[in-house]
């Protein structure tokens, strides 16, 4: 047989079995202690088997009202509750908005998204963010907001503004979630979910890792997020940003080996999901972002700016995704 008939008589690539529901924090916690290169190995093949490997979506953030927060988010540098310098500021104007979504486009941005530091929007804040949605919709990007819980009736408004995602982290597991934030519960976030789900918008829904978390925490909350009714279509693994006058300020920095073990786990059991190298880049090395994204993320934050942290600067991402090869994914 010639090598022509060789290939031609190949047996068909094999489907990707269909995502499972039924993750257990067992079987996500024995896919973290795997050996680096073989769990890495898994990744990359469940990643291939989905996207291009080369590609990588680009969304930009911004804070649309600062600060002044009610809840309690131990990590959070926009809670009233800790001393961090940062000035509360109102709700932007839609205008303004849109004059910041024009200019993250122009720097190649295919979803923009606002977040407000709101423990839930009042329904005079949803007028004015249904205006963003719909400004930033007719400049041709993809929407993102993210401003708390939200009622079903809320959902519904958004999703009538056409709205096409709406970020909601569950952050960690349930057991730990106690030890982060008190002025809410992990159901709380649940039930949101469920609203956003329910009224047709794309769900944006992942965590943070670095807080003092065990491994067991962060097998357990990529085993619930791998578990709802549809994996979500994109989920952000942040590594805790620390900053002074927040309660886990201070801490020693998670393994970065642990961060893209997680990111790992999140690519192997939500195989159709976005994984998003989130919050937190600023402080990784180019090496440790590479092998993110050998881990299967394929999603990141551009621009200079989270909400009100620092991010890698335009040309700092321009470099790596050159060096890297990476290109911006077709929205
Ligand atoms: N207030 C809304 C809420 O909490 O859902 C939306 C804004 S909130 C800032 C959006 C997300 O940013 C949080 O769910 C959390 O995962 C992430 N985040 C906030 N502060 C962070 C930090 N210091 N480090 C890493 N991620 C952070
Ligand atoms: C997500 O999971 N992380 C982003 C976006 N979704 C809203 C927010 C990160 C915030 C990091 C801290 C700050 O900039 O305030
Ligand atoms: Fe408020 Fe969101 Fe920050 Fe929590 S994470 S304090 S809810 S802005």
């Amino acid at each position: 047989m010639n090598t022509v008939e060789a290939i031609d008589a190949a047996p068909p690539p094999v489907a990707a079995p269909a995502p499972r529901h039924d993750w257990t924090a067992a079987e996500v916690e024995a896919l973290l202690a795997l050996p680096f290169a073989e769990l890495m190995y898994r990744a990359q093949g469940v990643h291939r088997r989905h996207f291009d490997a080369n590609q990588v979506q680009m969304s930009t953030l911004l804070s649309i009202k600062t600060g002044g927060c009610p809840e309690d988010c131990a990590y959070c540098p926009q809670s009233a509750h800790y001393e961090t310098g940062l000035a509360a500021e109102k709700l932007m104007s839609v205008d303004a908005v849109l004059a910041e979504a024009r200019r993250a486009q122009a720097a190649g941005a295919t979803r923009y998204c606002m977040g407000a530091a709101w423990r839930s929007p009042k329904d005079r804040d949803l007028d004015a963010v249904a205006e963003m949605v719909a400004g930033v919709k007719a400049l041709g990007m993809e929407t993102c907001v993210t401003l708390g819980m939200l009622s079903a009736p809320q959902a519904a408004r958004l999703a009538d503004a056409g709205l096409d995602y709406y970020n909601h982290n569950l952050d960690t597991s349930e057991s730990f979630y106690g030890e982060i934030i008190t002025t809410r519960t992990y159901r709380d976030r649940l039930d949101t979910l469920a609203n956003v789900r329910d009224a047709g918008i794309s769900v944006c829904c992942g965590g943070i890792v670095g807080m003092g978390e065990a491994r067991r925490d962060r097998a357990d909350m990529i085993a619930t997020l791998a578990s709802l009714p549809s994996h979500p279509e994109s989920v952000p693994i942040n590594m805790l940003v620390q900053v002074e006058g927040t309660p886990l300020a201070g801490r020693d920095a998670l393994d970065p080996f642990e961060f893209v073990r997680t990111v790992a786990a999140a690519r192997i059991t939500m195989p159709r999901s976005v994984v998003r190298l989130s919050a937190g880049r600023e402080q990784m090395s180019d090496e440790m972002q590479a092998l993110a994204f050998l881990a299967g993320a394929n999603s990141v934050f551009v621009g200079s700016e989270l909400l009100t942290t620092p991010n890698p600067a335009r040309e700092r991402d321009a470099a790596l995704f050159a060096r890297l090869g990476i290109e911006p994914m077709p929205s």
